[in-house]
């Protein structure tokens, strides 16, 4: 077994933040983190109008390597004015993710024709003119606009409003490929898709169920939160197939004592399959109805459908629970005395449970256990989606989906005098299945890298490369802009949120908007806001009358229009003035819930079934990559050396006669890779795990009907011996 650390966090993420401090310069690099701008990686949230590191309650100083990783990357310096006349498009195709990324900012707009040998740097009057002859030669519905999670509310607004009024609600985002499922479930189920409680809940919680999650790597500052809880006395239970070292014992930074010690983590660690939950969270309602641990009374008062619920746990029997989860009675029972102990538990989860053709049933299964036991829409218990980047949820909330809130629909038309699109809009994955026919001549794309974060990687460069021209507004240069390259390809260099001209928005997981005050350009250079490039360009397509977009490109004017059309938002007229703010309306302190009669609205689960002959492949992230962005080879956390390991557990390999070390074929269902190392790991058998986006070659689309999520984890896959 290659894991050499003790535990998580600690002095290896220290020393790599002063390794990182020293390649921009330690004190450029401490004022650029102490700005008033919200952090860029994950969702949690921290800086903005109360300063850089200084989270939504005020704590300071809240720092993690991830965000000095980004703070670092934005703070290179720029591609080479000569870089693509040296490098033809066939190089370009070779860079790996983390070569594309170390090439520094773009920071002059270039474009790509098909058949030309090289991209070549252009003017930004040539590359919005070619957009918008594109736009308006064709059909509305033959565009989609896309966005990632790191642009500002403002921007996401204008993106979605451009696009219902040039006709087309084929408006989406990487939520799509994120936390869909975790929106469309809660919606279903209390009415409101985001997180239940606010970040002052976790204080007052005695019991955290962390599902599907690896925050030891992801969102490193949770684990403050978890070492807390753990001092209070309270409990945790981890719930994942491979047992991620940074959840057993994490080094807090801040705590002298847990840097010297380490702070334990899971108290109880349960390794279910890959795609076991739903049998699992069954299993522990179960074992609760057997324990008389029901609270019928909280449900009887505040919610519907808890009869089938119930009926459902009683009805499944105990054999089936324990093979389709892979998890055994005893452990089942330990989880289920933790949750009838509690007083105050909370529920959160991330990409293990929402990465599945079943996504939406595993969020469901996780409410009804939280509803079972009366911990939603009480003080310090509840729901908590641990989001992705850190304004996915904010893009969301201002309506960049296929479906446009009522509200924002009225003021368009208003506005307009015209209807806006009435189509049912595509979602991200069925958007590129339906550029593969030929149905796509535009693609917009707000940032984010949509290539690599599709699922069968082949498949995707055929369909995006039908397309006839796509544009990307991108800080850096990643392998997406080239495979995902379409007839012609424009990269439109823009600025990152601490470089803005004008203060803008964001929002994180606890529904708190945050203000950023932005700065100077870290690099001289012809990037734009990305606010300005939509507004100067829907003035190209759609003219100045009955509305002069460039008079949005006032940020204020923009929250202005959000605060009067999207709920809750009413705060962000004034944010300037009045400060940040939670989002009204989605924090449940009392069991009063957003649908139509109060009541939380319980559903069955159906258990999955699998292909018991293939292993459940785990696409994942390692401990130094932010989304496809790699920062470095290794995991240190997994002991897995590089990009190209296959994480296994030995019970496995022993059956296939497999040695730790050895390289392998792992085939997939829409290809193989060859030459993968075999890494012996504490992973549940069966289960075998690799590292995402180079492992989306290999998987086939499983979507879930209901959040249009791709399964990127339990996907089957087959190990072969390579012929040496
Ligand atoms: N540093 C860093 N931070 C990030 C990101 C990043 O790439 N790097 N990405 C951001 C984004 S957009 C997101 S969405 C989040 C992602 O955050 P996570 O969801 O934590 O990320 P993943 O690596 O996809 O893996 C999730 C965990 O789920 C487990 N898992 C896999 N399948 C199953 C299953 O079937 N059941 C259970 N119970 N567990 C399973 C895996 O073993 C892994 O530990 O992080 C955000 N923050
Ligand atoms: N197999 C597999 N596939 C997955 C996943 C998985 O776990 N396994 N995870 C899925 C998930 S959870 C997500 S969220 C998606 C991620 O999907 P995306 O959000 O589309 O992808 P990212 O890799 O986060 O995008 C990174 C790129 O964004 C650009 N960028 C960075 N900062 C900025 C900025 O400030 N402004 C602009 N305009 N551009 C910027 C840079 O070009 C950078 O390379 O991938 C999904 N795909
Ligand atoms: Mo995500």
């Amino acid at each position: 077994m290659k894991r050499k650390l003790s535990a998580g966090g600690g002095w290896q993420a220290i020393a790599y933040s002063l390794i990182k401090a020293r390649e921009v310069g330690p004190w450029r690099l401490w004022q650029k983190m102490r700005s008033k701008n919200a952090c860029k990686t994950c969702a949690l949230g921290m800086g903005g109008m109360k300063g850089g590191m200084v989270n939504e309650a005020g704590h300071f100083p809240e720092v993690c390597k991830k965000s000095l990783q980004a703070q670092v990357a934005d703070m290179q310096g720029a591609i080479s004015a000569d870089y693509f006349d040296k490098h033809s498009l066939a190089d370009l195709l070779q860079l790996t993710p983390k070569e594309a990324e170390h090439l520094g900012r773009l920071t002059y707009p270039v474009i790509h024709t098909k058949g030309d040998s090289h991209f070549r740097p252009t003017t930004w009057e040539h590359a919005l003119g070619e957009i918008s002859s594109s736009l308006k030669t064709i059909a509305p519905d033959r565009a989609a606009f896309y966005a990632s999670g790191r642009s500002s509310n403002e921007a996401a607004f204008l993106l979605q409003s451009f696009a219902r009024v040039y006709g087309t609600n084929n408006v989406m985002n990487c939520s799509f490929y994120c936390h869909q499922a975790s929106g469309v479930a809660l919606k279903m189920v209390f009415g409101t898709g985001t997180a239940t409680i606010a970040l002052d809940d976790i204080p007052q919680s005695d019991l955290f169920i962390l599902i599907g999650a690896n925050p030891a790597s992801n969102h490193p500052r949770l684990m403050t939160q978890l070492a807390n809880l753990k001092e209070r006395g309270g409990h945790i239970i981890v719930v994942n197939p491979v047992k991620e070292l940074g959840l057993e014992i994490f080094r807090v930074p801040s705590k002298p004592l847990s840097m010297l010690m380490g702070s334990k983590i899971a108290d109880l660690y349960v390794q279910p399959q890959s795609g076991g939950d739903v049998p699992f969270l069954v299993g522990v309602i179960k074992k609760l109805i057997e324990l008389n641990k029901v609270n019928y009374d909280f449900l009887k008062a505040n919610t519907d459908g808890w009869q089938e619920v119930i009926a459902q746990a009683e009805g499944t029997d105990w054999q089936e629970i324990v093979t389709t989860s892979g998890v055994s009675l005893e452990v089942i029972e330990k989880t289920a005395q933790y949750i009838s102990g509690s007083d105050k538990a909370i529920f959160a989860w991330a990409m293990g449970l929402t990465h599945h053709a079943f996504g939406v049933d595993n969020i469901l299964a996780v409410s009804n256990l939280a509803l079972i036991t009366g911990n939603v829409g009480k003080v310090g218990s509840g729901m908590l989606p641990i989001r992705g980047h850190s304004n996915v949820q904010g893009i969301g909330s201002v309506g960049v989906a296929p479906q446009l809130q009522p509200q924002v629909k009225d003021a368009l038309e208003k506005l307009y005098n015209k209807n806006m699109p009435e189509s049912a809009g595509l979602d991200t994955y069925h958007m590129i299945e339906a550029a593969g026919d030929n149905k796509i001549d535009c693609l917009f794309a707000l940032g984010g890298n949509l290539w690599g974060s599709n699922p069968d990687s082949n498949w995707t460069s055929a369909c995006m490369q039908s397309i006839g021209t796509t544009v990307y507004l991108s800080t850096k240069l990643n392998p997406g802009h080239f495979h995902g390259r379409g007839g012609t390809t424009i990269i439109l260099p823009v600025l990152a949120r601490d470089e803005e001209p004008q203060p803008s928005t964001q929002e994180s997981m606890f529904n708190f908007v945050r203000l950023s005050e932005g700065g100077k350009p870290n690099v001289p250079g012809f990037m734009r806001s990305e606010a300005e490039v939509i507004c100067t360009l829907a003035n190209l397509v759609l003219g100045t009358e009955p509305v002069d977009w460039l008079k949005l490109t006032q940020a204020k004017e923009v929250r202005k229009i959000i605060a009067q059309a999207i709920p809750g938002w009413e705060a962000i007229a004034d944010i300037e003035k009045k400060g940040e703010f939670t989002v009204s309306g989605r924090v449940f302190h009392e069991a009063k819930f957003n649908t139509a009669n109060g009541k939380a609205q319980m559903q069955v689960t159906p258990i999955p079934k699998f292909d018991t002959s293939a292993l459940r492949l785990i696409t994942m992230r390692s401990e130094g990559q932010f989304n496809s962005v790699v920062y470095e080879d290794h995991d240190i956390y997994r002991g897995m050396p590089h990009r190209h390991c296959l994480l296994i557990a030995a019970e496995d390999c022993k059956r296939m006669n497999l040695k730790d070390g050895e390289k392998v074929r792992v085939v997939g269902e829409a290809g193989s890779l060859e030459n993968i190392e075999i890494v012996y790991g504490q992973i549940k058998a069966g289960t075998v795990a690799m590292f995402y986006p180079e492992s989306n070659v290999l998987i086939k689309a499983r979507i879930d009907a209901r959040s249009k999520t791709p399964s990127f984890k339990s996907a089957p896959v087959t190990i072969e011996k390579m012929r040496s």
